[in-house]
């Protein structure tokens, strides 16, 4: 039997299973990267419920995960030494967990070094800049008047996605075969949505990326990892 009570996250968030991966998220477009990968992976995990409330992602319990306070966050029991592994970011997971079964990293050096490359311009580029977006064209920052922060990442989202769909001009996903790079960017690009923000980049202008996301969502793991139902 796996004891996890070394990590004070368990005490806030008790596993019910403690020899299966604890996943502590929150469906957000960093959060289901976490869920959608531990589906199409078919690893037994437990979700609890962190939510996006100061009590949560800012609680001693879960800043002892993450100091960055931000979900995703996993506790791997199995780790590869045979000791348990605690990690954050959500880039690092897809990695540990892409290694940790062999999938979704392609099937060489250099397919996972394009891999690794996309995930990279997700997490460095796409996810940072359209999580401004949000926050200046939805959130508390469309309340500023001075229009240069919103026109900024208008700017820049509308550049990142002519990016996307010339990478998929001709590919059905956007390193090769399916992988977590698609696992990282496509819930970001369906973010676009949730803002409010799809006419402002222009997206219905993006065919490959439109029928791009499309893709994404008609998998069965991913639907199950968007809507996974956290316990607790
Ligand atoms: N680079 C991080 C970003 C994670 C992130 O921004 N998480 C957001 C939800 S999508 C969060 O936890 N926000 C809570 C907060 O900032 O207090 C990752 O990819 O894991």
């Amino acid at each position: 039997m796996n004891d996890l009570s070394a990590f004070p996250i368990t005490g806030k968030w008790p596993p019910r299973d403690p020899s299966v991966i604890q996943l502590y998220s929150y469906p957000t477009p960093n959060g289901v990267k976490a869920s959608i990968m531990l589906e199409e992976t078919g690893l037994c995990y437990e979700p609890h419920k962190v939510t996006l409330a100061d009590a949560d992602v800012k609680s001693p319990a879960f800043l002892s995960l993450n100091p960055n306070n931000k979900i995703p966050a996993i506790i791997d029991p199995d780790g590869p030494d045979g000791t348990p592994v605690a990690l954050f970011e959500s880039g690092a997971i897809l990695l540990y967990l892409a290694e940790k079964t062999g999938r979704f990293l392609g099937n060489s050096a250099s397919d996972k070094a394009q891999i690794t490359q996309w995930l990279m311009f997700q997490m460095g580029g796409v996810g940072p800049m359209f999580g401004q977006l949000g926050f200046f064209y939805k959130f508390a920052g469309s309340q500023i008047e001075d229009p240069r922060p919103r026109q900024r990442y208008i700017d820049e989202a509308k550049r990142l996605l002519a990016v996307v769909e010339t990478q998929l001009d001709g590919r059905d996903w956007i390193a090769g075969d399916y992988s977590i790079a698609d696992i990282a960017l496509a819930p970001w690009l369906g973010a676009l949505e949730f803002y409010g923000a799809q006419e402002a980049v222009g997206w219905a202008d993006h065919a490959n990326t439109v029928a791009y996301v499309d893709r994404f969502l008609a998998r069965p793991a991913v639907q199950r990892g968007r809507t996974f139902p956290p316990h607790d």
